[in-house]
């Protein structure tokens, strides 16, 4: 969503919420977000949760520059990049699906990280041939589109929990390039306002 928001020179106010300490899972942001997982988007029109919906709001009340393709079909690719991520890998290694492993399911650390490499790898394989056919330096085409917002903090991920990424040279080359925008750049974890310095 960061990076949606510097595509199209959106300014916003951040506000952080702590994973780590479970400040997403306070009464008063549960007010703004029920389902307790960052982000939301509070908007002139009401807030939203859900990446998907608020890209999507985005595109639609932002238009310029577009993140999806002109056509239908090239939207229908460029969704089915961002579901791979969005609903394929993603939940699979998030911060309360891990928590779960270790605590109901007795997983050690060894078990957790064998379970991230497994299902990055398994959805990643999928996307590898998306971008390696339709990317023209981006991952959909030669312009970012919300396929590059997906793509770029699953890479990231990836690359912190230390998943080897040399079988996805088409993935890997498409979030190296996306990562050369300033939008890109500045939406980076390290750049946050709540990111540990060291
Ligand atoms: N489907 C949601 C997923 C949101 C989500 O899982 N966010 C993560 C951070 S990237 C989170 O809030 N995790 C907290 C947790 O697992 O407790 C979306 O696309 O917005």
């Amino acid at each position: 969503v960061r990076i949606a928001l510097g595509l199209k020179g959106l300014d916003y106010e951040h506000v952080t919420y702590d994973l780590r300490t479970d400040a997403h899972k306070v009464a008063s942001y549960l007010a703004i977000a029920p389902h307790g997982l960052v982000p939301a988007l509070e908007t002139d029109e009401g807030i939203i949760i859900e990446s998907a919906a608020i890209l999507e709001w985005l595109e639609e009340r932002f238009s310029a520059p577009p993140l999806l393709p002109d056509d239908a079909m090239g939207k229908a690719v460029v969704r089915s990049m961002a579901g791979i991520v969005a609903c394929d890998i993603h939940p699979l290694n998030n911060l309360r699906v891990l928590k779960a492993l270790r605590a109901d399911l007795k997983a050690g650390q060894e078990a957790i990280e064998g379970w991230i490499d497994h299902w990055m790898k398994e959805g990643f394989g999928g996307l590898e041939a998306l971008v390696a056919r339709y990317g023209r330096g981006f991952a959909y085409g030669a312009s970012p589109t919300l396929a590059d917002c997906y793509l770029v903090p699953q890479v990231y991920a990836a690359r912190r929990f230390g998943v080897d990424l040399e079988a996805f040279p088409a993935i890997r080359a498409a979030a190296d390039r996306a990562g050369e925008l300033g939008a890109v750049k500045a939406a980076h974890p390290d750049l946050q306002p709540d990111a540990d310095r060291a």
